[in-house]
């Protein structure tokens, strides 16, 4: 699909995973920010992109994606030049796949339970992360080989895990294991990473002067 994408973004928030990953694309894309004091994320306009009234969300063409996952996914078979995915039927597609539906099944829910304090439940079995200390467990086991989740080769599935746990850390949700503190490094060190968060620095300010 050859549409320019329309990225819904507001820089104090998981959309900084998308910005990210759409660097990495190396898509062709225009970003509309939405101000959360404005509550434009609930505005109906948007609410027909998304009615979670939530970002990220993306629109290709006709086709409206949420989900940070989901979209780091989309926009890596989207755009195959930038090879973030590896190839359908490939081994390396499984543990892809297995990691970054972890990040978004597990991980999440179990950094923001951490986050917000929230109680144990009696039995941890019925959770779909278990316990936080089996979820980091886990982490450090996709993270050990390195350099990325899927070896040497970068993937989206690094977005992804990467930024929660950047995110994690800063929000105080993780422990900051050495293992996790040197994979966000390396993931610091991507060219596309740093330009995202330079144009994020400038939208916090355009966003604090208007
Ligand atoms: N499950 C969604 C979560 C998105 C989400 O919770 N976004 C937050 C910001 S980090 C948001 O838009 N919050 C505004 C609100 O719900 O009012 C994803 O992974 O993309």
């Amino acid at each position: 699909m050859t549409d320019s994408i329309v990225f819904f973004h507001n820089p104090q928030s998981r959309a900084r995973i998308v910005h990210w990953m759409l660097e990495e694309s190396g898509a062709d894309y225009r970003t509309e920010l939405l101000r959360f004091d404005r509550n434009e994320h609930k505005a109906p306009q948007y609410l027909a992109v998304n009615p979670m009234g939530k970002v990220p969300a993306i629109k290709h063409g006709d086709t409206v994606i949420t989900e940070a996952a989901a979209i780091c996914a989309y926009l890596a078979d989207a755009f195959p030049a930038a090879n973030l995915a590896p190839p359908v039927n490939s081994p390396e597609r499984g543990t892809y796949y297995r990691w970054m539906f972890f990040g978004a099944g597990c991980v999440e829910p179990a950094f923001v339970d951490r986050m917000f304090k929230r109680p144990q439940v009696d039995r941890p079995g019925a959770l779909g992360y278990g316990s936080y200390e089996d979820t980091l467990q886990a982490l450090e086991t996709a993270l050990k080989p390195g350099p990325f989740i899927l070896g040497e080769r970068f993937s989206a599935a690094d977005v992804y895990i990467g930024s929660q746990i950047a995110w994690g850390m800063l929000a105080k949700a993780l422990e900051p294991r050495k293992i996790f503190q040197d994979y966000v490094a390396r993931c610091g060190e991507r060219p596309a990473f740093q330009r995202a968060a330079a144009q994020d620095e400038k939208y916090m300010k355009e966003l604090q002067q208007a």
